[in-house]
């Protein structure tokens, strides 16, 4: 499943009920600077994959779920578009024992 949208519609607010826990971060500005991937996982486990295309830093890179945050959102200060440029990651896999995504179906976020 795809949701995408313009941004601010509630994404990432919507993605967080299905996980049943606030774990993307969603607020009033615009925030999500990165393609967010949720699949099924056992465990809640973050990968993030870098921009880079070297061998050093194409290996997905695991953070705690909890720090996600930092890795994601747009911070203060940064236009969206400086945010999108700078920022050394393409997009976060999160990996859930989400029962909808058992049989293979991802959620995406994505802002088009
Ligand atoms: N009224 C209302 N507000 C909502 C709803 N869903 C999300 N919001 C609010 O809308 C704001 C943006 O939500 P996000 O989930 O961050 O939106 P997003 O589309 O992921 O935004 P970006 O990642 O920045 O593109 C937040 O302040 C949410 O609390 C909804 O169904 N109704
Ligand atoms: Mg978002």
């Amino acid at each position: 499943m795809l949701v995408l949208g313009e941004f601010k519609r509630g994404k990432s607010t919507f993605i967080n009920a299905m996980l049943g826990d606030e774990i993307l971060p969603a607020y009033a500005r615009p925030c999500t600077a990165i393609i967010n991937e949720v699949k099924w996982g056992e465990t809640p486990t973050a990968l993030l994959h870098s921009t880079s295309t070297d061998d050093m830093t194409a290996t997905p890179q695991p953070v705690p779920v909890k720090e996600l945050e930092q890795y994601v959102t747009i911070q203060d200060g940064m236009s969206e578009g400086e945010a999108i440029r700078s920022n050394p990651f393409e997009k976060v896999e999160l990996l859930w024992p989400l029962d909808l995504c058992r049989n293979g179906a991802l959620l995406h976020d994505e802002r088009r």
